[in-house]
């Protein structure tokens, strides 16, 4: 059994929803993170997730946002649906515990996984480094944290779902980044058509010159 679904707001009109996903190995702490943004909780034992869905609305940067956050299975035996997650997801959370090596390698796998299956390197991603609050246990140092998101070029935050350090800076960065990226997807697309548009018309005025040679010369 997972944990109990959590649906704190209704869907306002005109609110932006943003499909967030939060993957990384078993155990790392996607629930407990979660369970920390959505109802302030620390969810302090381990029942292994197969797929809950959360609705949460927040202002981020001054604009109102509703996150449809899909917290997914980490334990290899439910990890079905992960092409159709990574396929749909508009912003990922790439979780692994710092006092576990094995999770931060798993978290360059998810990284490749969501670059093959979306074919492109640059969808928006968080990478946290969770347990933070368990410093002396630590088997990943900062700087390798800070290395790998450099590489995948994201941001990075320590957190703790114990403490509730950074958790809602690491969501509200994804949805930063989403904003970020869809920006200058925009601007590219209006660059394209202006130029698109500017050859039309230079197209057309050549197209009338040779209309008006062509009736004077006949
Ligand atoms: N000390 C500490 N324990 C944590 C933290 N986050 C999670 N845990 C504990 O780690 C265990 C696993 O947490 P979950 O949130 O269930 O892990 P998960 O990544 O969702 O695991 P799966 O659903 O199996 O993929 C639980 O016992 C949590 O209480 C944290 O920041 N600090
Ligand atoms: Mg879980």
């Amino acid at each position: 059994m997972s944990a109990p679904q959590a649906t704190n707001s209704q869907q306002k009109p005109g609110v932006r929803v943003y499909k967030v996903v939060i993957l990384g190995d078993g155990g790392v702490g996607k629930s407990a993170l979660t369970m920390q943004f959505v109802c302030h909780r620390f969810l302090d034992y381990h029942d292994p997730t197969i797929e809950d869905a959360y609705q949460h609305q927040a202002v981020i940067d001054g604009e109102a946002a509703q996150l449809d956050i899909l917290d997914t299975a980490g334990q290899p035996e439910f990890t079905a649906m992960r092409d159709q997650y990574m396929r749909e997801g508009e912003g990922f959370i790439i979780c692994y515990s710092m006092i576990e090596r094995r999770s931060f390698e798993e978290a360059i796998a998810y990284k490749q996984l969501i670059d093959r299956v979306r074919n492109r390197d640059d969808i928006p991603c968080v990478l946290a480094a969770n347990k933070c609050d368990l410093e002396e246990l630590r088997k990943v140092s900062t700087e390798e944290g800070r290395q790998l998101a450099q590489q995948f070029d994201c941001p990075f935050y320590e957190t703790s779902a114990a403490l509730r350090t950074n958790v809602d800076d690491t969501f509200s960065s994804l949805i930063r980044e989403i904003r970020r990226k869809e920006k200058e997807a925009m601007i590219a697309l209006e660059k394209r058509n202006r130029k698109r548009n500017r050859a039309r018309r230079i197209q057309n005025f050549f197209q009338r010159i040779n209309v008006f040679k062509r009736t004077e010369s006949s």
